[in-house]
């Protein structure tokens, strides 16, 4: 089939802007792609941000657009603000109340998109729980076994004196019953926040933002943030602070864990990343999206030897699967799926010409996918209730539990049937990597924590004695108004040249797995002496990819496991630690970040944030909030300036826990070596 140009690299008649393929990505795949769409006429991301420029006042957090008297717009003045700020919108709402406004919305819609993605996969592991489905049964018991006490489900039972181990069915029923109520149960806290470290905790309550329920805490953000409702910015972030535990101690992590009972605890396991994971000569599945359920179908039937075989009857030589976003993020995990790019890369992989069908189920999915599959041979299929799309060449097949079999059988079909319409111009860049991925919380402790005490002792000891200068969480996705992956890429190295061990997740992860740097032999040639020496030790890579998004509740965990384990304070916000979002542009990393700064963690994001328009405002989140929770907001879109300002913060924690002499042993020590060396 010749690939017909429909989507033309025009705007009103006029040749628009094009991107410079070179400026827009530092990755030779994404270059290669983003020019091959422009010879075809094609437009991309990249492209449209050319042609596009973003409204500066919406970007600086100050239209409010809540009623229809507006849109109220309040741009910074050019000279800046001397003296009061009398800036103000019709109904009098200053500066601040809009900036903190619209702050609190995207904290609710990403604090929503986590937890809608969760309670997904508690109705689906309630169904599990009683039995209804075929599709889905609990595989890891253990880790069943782990979380029920934490939402405060008895393992064990008393009968005539004795203590045994309750049958693991009714644990499952109340595992779900339990979770499934924490969206909506109509008194108490969540059951989770009992997880943070004691002191953590403590500060919550002391400063009334203990979240009552999921869903209550969005909605309570939606109705304060109404016109005419909370004028005081201070009292705004307050419940962006309790609607975002609800995101990172509620929704995010229970999508974590009952995703683990369902499909299994991921361990460390071998895969690739980037375009070239595409095979020219099998049929190509590439599932993008969040919600793991369907995809997991998916992933046992394209293994089936009846599909591999209808494959080939269609002359195909099997059946290749790979993952755009965090659905691929979750598949790695598990199985070992490769990641066919990131965010920005959606485009691209139809663009090869070899992608039969592109499944997508929620967020972060562009609507323009259907257009440029219009040029092409490429299925788009939806597969999601609250996620379809107007185009007439979508299909969409919605996914249910009770036929999930069945769905996914379907979907499969339908992209082997296509394969023979595949055209012959196919160009799949030679650009891909290999990544060890897999890690959480179990494994992390496995292989850098002490075995015999079941703690991260042994990881605290490294912290301790200077190996390891601090723990970095780099997540986040891309942004099409930064140079692809670049600030991923560079933040991520400049922190392990200073041995700075970084947990990744999300869109982070996956460029540093395009990038080759989820491998233990890139200790070697990018880490500091420090962190070069435990990875060569332990065998790990000096970046620990997490998961998906919702994942980065591990990395809530596994610095609540640092911290008790002792000898680095007792709170998350004593640690040599701090989170970042390099390219962040989705409203779930503004939940993400404000759940980061409210557990301690001192949280960087690159790119543009989106209360510049409100100083007062802004230093709140930048300054004042560490006095509260430990953690603070900040922005730096220099890479290297980012990194340095996390590295100083964790050096800083050093200092305050009295641990810098060691570290400037340590690197004593290295100085000593060189010179006996020489
Ligand atoms: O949830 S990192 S671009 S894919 S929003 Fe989206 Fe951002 Fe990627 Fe995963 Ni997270």
């Amino acid at each position: 089939m010749a690939i017909e140009k429909k989507a033309k690299v025009e705007v009103e008649g006029k040749k628009a802007k094009v991107a410079d393929p070179i400026a827009a990505s530092i990755d030779i795949a994404t270059q290669e792609m983003i020019l091959r769409a422009q010879k075809l006429g094609i437009d991309t991301v990249f492209d449209r941000a050319e042609a596009m420029k973003p409204c500066n006042i919406g970007n600086q957090g100050t239209c409010c657009k809540n009623c229809a008297m507006g849109p109220c717009r309040l741009p910074l003045p050019k000279a800046g603000i001397e003296g009061e700020d009398t800036r103000k919108g019709l109904c009098g709402a200053t500066a601040n109340t809009i900036a903190a406004r619209n702050f609190a919305r995207m904290v609710a819609a990403g604090a929503a998109a986590h937890s809608d993605h969760g309670r997904c996969v508690a109705e689906v592991f309630m169904s599990a729980a009683r039995k209804e489905t075929e599709a889905y049964q609990i595989k890891d018991t253990e880790k069943l076994l782990a979380v029920a006490p934490h939402l405060g489900v008895e393992t064990t039972v008393e009968k005539d004196g004795q203590v045994l181990d309750r049958n693991i069915d009714e644990i499952a029923l109340e595992v779900a019953e339990k979770a499934l109520n924490e969206w909506g149960k109509p008194e108490g806290e969540l059951l989770y926040l009992k997880r943070a470290p004691e002191p953590l905790y403590e500060k919550w309550k002391k400063n009334g933002v203990l979240p009552r329920n999921i869903d209550r805490e969005i909605v309570d953000i939606m109705h304060r943030t109404h016109m005419g409702v909370d004028q005081d910015y201070k009292n705004i972030v307050k419940q962006c602070t309790r609607a975002s535990l609800a995101d990172g101690w509620g929704g995010s992590m229970l999508a974590t864990d009952l995703q683990d009972i369902l499909f299994g605890t991921p361990y460390p396991l071998q895969s690739e990343a980037n375009l070239g994971v595409l095979k020219k000569d099998q049929v190509n599945i590439v599932i993008h999206g969040h919600e793991p359920v369907l995809s997991e179908m998916i992933v046992a039937t394209a293994q089936k030897p009846e599909m591999i075989e209808y494959a080939k009857s269609k002359g195909a030589k099997g059946i290749q699967l790979s993952g755009i976003c965090c659905t691929a993020n979750e598949i790695l995990q598990r199985h070992g799926v490769p990641l066919c790019g990131t965010f920005l890369q959606q485009e691209l992989a139809i663009i090869t010409g070899a992608v039969e069908a592109m499944v997508v189920d929620v967020q972060c999915i562009f609507q323009n996918l259907a257009n440029v599959a219009k040029c092409f041979h490429t299925k788009v299929i939806t597969t999601h209730p609250i996620s379809r799309m107007e185009q007439s060449n979508v299909e969409h097949i919605e996914f249910d539990e009770h036929h999930a079999i069945e769905d996914a059988e379907r979907i499969v079909r339908i992209a082997i049937d296509n394969f023979q319409n595949r055209g012959a111009d196919v160009i799949i860049p030679t650009q891909k990597n290999v990544q060890i991925a897999g890690f959480g919380v179990e494994s992390v402790q496995y292989h850098l924590g002490g075995t015999f005490r079941g703690t991260y002792y042994t990881l605290n000891d490294n912290i301790i004695n200077g190996r390891l200068r601090g723990i970095a969480g780099v997540v986040g996705c891309n942004n099409a108004r930064t140079r692809h992956n670049e600030g991923h890429i560079q933040i991520v190295k400049e922190l392990i040249k200073n041995d700075v061990i970084v947990l990744t997740t999300g869109c982070n992860g996956i460029a540093c797995a395009m990038e080759g740097l989820l491998t233990p032999d890139t200790a070697a040639v990018f880490c500091g002496p420090g962190l070069a020496e435990v990875c060569e030790t332990v065998g790990i890579p000096p970046v620990l990819h997490l998961g998906s998004c919702v994942d980065n509740s591990r990395i809530l965990l596994a610095a609540t496991e640092v911290a008790k384990a002792g000898g680095l304070g007792k709170d998350i916000s004593d640690l040599p630690a701090a989170g970042s979002a390099p390219e962040w542009m989705s409203e779930k990393a503004i939940s993400i970040g404000q759940y980061f700064v409210s557990s301690g963690v001192y949280t960087v994001f690159g790119a543009t944030f989106p209360t510049s328009g409100a100083p007062v405002f802004q230093k709140y989140l930048f300054e004042d909030l560490e006095k509260v929770y430990g953690g603070k907001w900040d922005f730096e879109p220099d890479p290297i300036k980012h990194a340095h300002k996390m590295i100083a913060h964790i050096d800083a924690k050093r200092k305050a826990l009295g641990i810098d002499k060691a570290r400037e042993r340590v690197l004593m020590d290295m100085a000593d070596r060189q010179k006996l060396e020489a």
